[in-house]
């Protein structure tokens, strides 16, 4: 039988027509989250647990041919790849715009995301976080020269991350873009690695960028298990 889709926040007790189908505790269902948090948009989250023994559901891989999460559904409108629901519920939606008014200022926040995808998510988050934190959770062990090479690569998108935000408070400019949302999940995970809060506290402009980030409200909820357990 399907699951019935749980409410995102206990507050929100109207069922929406907006549904995510990801994992809370997955980086790219959060960036959708803080995206739909900040724009106030209700929705439920609908749990998909593709790293269960069994694989991806037969049900999620119609939704998505990569088996990947999130997928977001908004009535009859179905839509894969995190930048792209970003754009869409940013447009879709009232609310503040989360794209900055000038093509230079477009092309910083977009410049940030396809770096973040590119060169960060794997290398902060698969090769330090899921390698320091999650793994020894379930009784493996640490594979510590996959640590010590994604640390590189994650020190190299850090550089660059803070070679952009410079002075500015946000990564793409003055006010909070998509760009910052797409960017807070990766780095909070890699955040709770001792190399990680290591690597971040060279990085002044970026750790202050975190902290900011970290006291939004959308931030606080959407908290996730390993933020949880650190505190
Ligand atoms: N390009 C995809 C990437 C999404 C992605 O990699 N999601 C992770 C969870 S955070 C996932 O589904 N991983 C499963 C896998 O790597 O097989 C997007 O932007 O949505």
């Amino acid at each position: 039988m399907p699951r019935e889709p749980t409410l995102a926040t206990a507050t929100r007790r109207t069922p929406s027509n907006v549904t995510l189908y990801g994992l809370p505790r997955s980086v790219y269902t959060r960036i959708v989250r803080l995206t739909l948090e900040e724009k106030a948009v209700p929705y439920q989250v609908e749990e998909v647990d593709i790293f269960g023994p069994d694989g991806v559901p037969a049900a999620h891989t119609r939704r998505h041919p990569f088996g990947r999460i999130p997928v977001l559904t908004h009535g009859e409108l179905s839509i894969y790849e995190t930048a792209a629901i970003c754009r869409y519920v940013d447009e879709a939606f009232p609310g503040p715009s989360l794209q900055p008014p000038t093509p230079s200022g477009r092309a910083r926040m977009a410049q940030v995301i396809g770096l973040l995808d590119s060169y960060a998510y794997r290398p902060m988050v698969w090769g330090v976080f899921v390698q320091r934190v999650r793994i020894p959770t379930t009784g493996g062990s640490t594979d510590e020269s996959l640590v010590a090479k994604s640390l590189k690569g994650s020190r190299v998108a850090l550089a660059a991350l803070s070679a952009l935000v410079g002075d500015f408070p946000f990564l793409a400019g003055t006010t909070l873009s998509l760009a910052d949302l797409h960017a807070y999940p990766i780095l909070r995970y890699f955040a709770l690695t001792p190399e990680g809060q290591v690597a971040i506290a060279e990085h002044r402009a970026v750790a202050e960028w975190m902290a900011r980030l970290g006291t939004r409200a959308s931030a606080e909820r959407t908290v996730t298990q390993y933020e949880q357990t650190a505190s």
